[in-house]
């Protein structure tokens, strides 16, 4: 999973990316205006993993990975004639843009707007992303057209007309101001659009950091915005910095302290698993625990390929137990006499959670 983290200049972009990563990175109160980007690859944490790992006591133990960029801010104006290269690059790459917004007071951190504004400064970036893949669009749209004037095959012909009507659907959505990750797509439309950088098309997590601000006020806050493949989640956003920086016993005692539940990091991964459609599934044993991830709805030969492809070349059947079955068991022996393990052919829909062991012959 590789999450871009987009914002305005100095909007704590870089706080949470050292949230979200136990980073350390430099955080100042004028934003630097350079186009550099941090990339840091994690660990997601999930409490089942470390209940496993209790279990079978492995040589390794491997966490599901999410990797985040920190991008330098995109200003107002960013997406003038189009995003450079590489900028587009990085966000057309990656699974799904967080857009930090500032909604935080402090009179010793300017706002190149004059003001505290979380919907203003929303609309700022989205229409930024907007008009890039507008650009995107009509360029494209303004080539399908001289082709189809040339001519050329039937096939062609018939290629390049069906992708002219969809982008000229696209061209609707952005014309009505609207991202196009609202629009009702087919996997082939999709399928048409990949390679685009299309980056309104992209599953958004909003992360409002409210700085010491409280949860209460701020819920309010954007429950106008509503788009479809949107989660917004609210963070204390130098807090949570500062937790994600402590060693493990001091940010206990810190969480309890402030009455955090969990630790924002936990919970924004989680919620960028939501909103991807992702969920994990496990295999265990004395070599290795290990957490993997997996859309939600795969069946069983489609896990089994995000292990290894001769595992879904040469798939047998896997057996399955689901996690709360095998914690309740105790162990996978005792799972195994009370006959809980089930054998499971290629089609069967993975659970969240399931421990799956794939046998296969190749
Ligand atoms: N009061 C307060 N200040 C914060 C909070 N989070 C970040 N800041 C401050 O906001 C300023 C900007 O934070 P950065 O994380 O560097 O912002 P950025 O978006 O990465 O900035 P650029 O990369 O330069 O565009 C810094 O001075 C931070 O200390 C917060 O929760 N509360
Ligand atoms: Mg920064």
């Amino acid at each position: 999973m590789h999450i871009a983290i987009i914002g305005l200049p100095n909007s704590s972009k870089t706080t949470v990316f050292n949230a979200l990563t136990r980073g350390n990175h430099d955080t100042t109160a004028f934003s630097s205006g350079q186009f550099e980007i941090h990339t840091a690859t994690v660990d997601v944490p999930d409490s089942r993993v470390d209940r496993l790992e209790a279990m079978f006591q492995p040589r390794k133990t491997t966490f599901a990975k999410v990797t985040y960029a920190d991008i330098a801010g995109l200003a107002k104006g960013v997406s003038q004639g189009g995003l450079s290269g590489p900028l587009l690059n990085t966000l057309s790459q990656s699974d799904a843009l967080l857009h930090v917004v500032r909604a935080f007071e402090d009179p010793g951190v300017p706002h190149e707007e004059g003001s505290i504004d979380a919907v203003r400064d929303i609309n700022i970036l989205d229409t930024e992303l907007l008009l890039s893949d507008l650009i995107i669009v009509e360029r494209r749209i303004e080539r399908l057209q001289t082709a189809l004037k040339k001519g050329g095959d039937r096939q062609a012909k018939a290629a390049n007309e069906a992708e002219l009507s969809l982008l000229l659907r696209l061209l609707e959505t952005l014309n009505y101001d609207a991202p196009l990750r609202d629009m009702e797509l087919t996997s082939s439309d999709l399928k048409m659009l990949r390679n685009f950088g299309l980056l309104t098309l992209k599953p958004m997590l909003i992360v409002l950091n409210i700085g010491d601000g409280s949860f209460e006020n701020a819920t309010g806050l954007l429950s106008g915005y509503r788009h479809r493949h949107t989660t917004i989640a609210f963070l204390q956003g130098r807090i949570e910095m500062e937790l994600a920086q402590m060693p493990l016993q001091e940010a206990a005692e810190f969480l309890a302290a402030y009455g955090i539940e969990e630790p924002g990091l936990n919970r924004v991964i989680g919620l960028s698993y939501t909103l991807l459609g992702l969920q994990s599934f496990f295999t265990v044993g004395e070599d290795e625990v290990r957490a993997w991830t997996i859309p939600v709805g795969a069946t069983a030969v489609e896990a089994a390929g995000a292990i290894h492809s001769d595992l879904a070349r040469g798939f047998i059947r896997a057996e399955v137990i689901g996690y709360d079955a095998l914690v309740q068991a105790g162990n996978l022996a005792g799972a195994r006499q009370h006959g809980l393990l089930r054998l499971e052919g290629k089609e069967y829909v993975v659970q969240n959670g399931d421990i799956l062991n794939v046998r296969f012959n190749v």
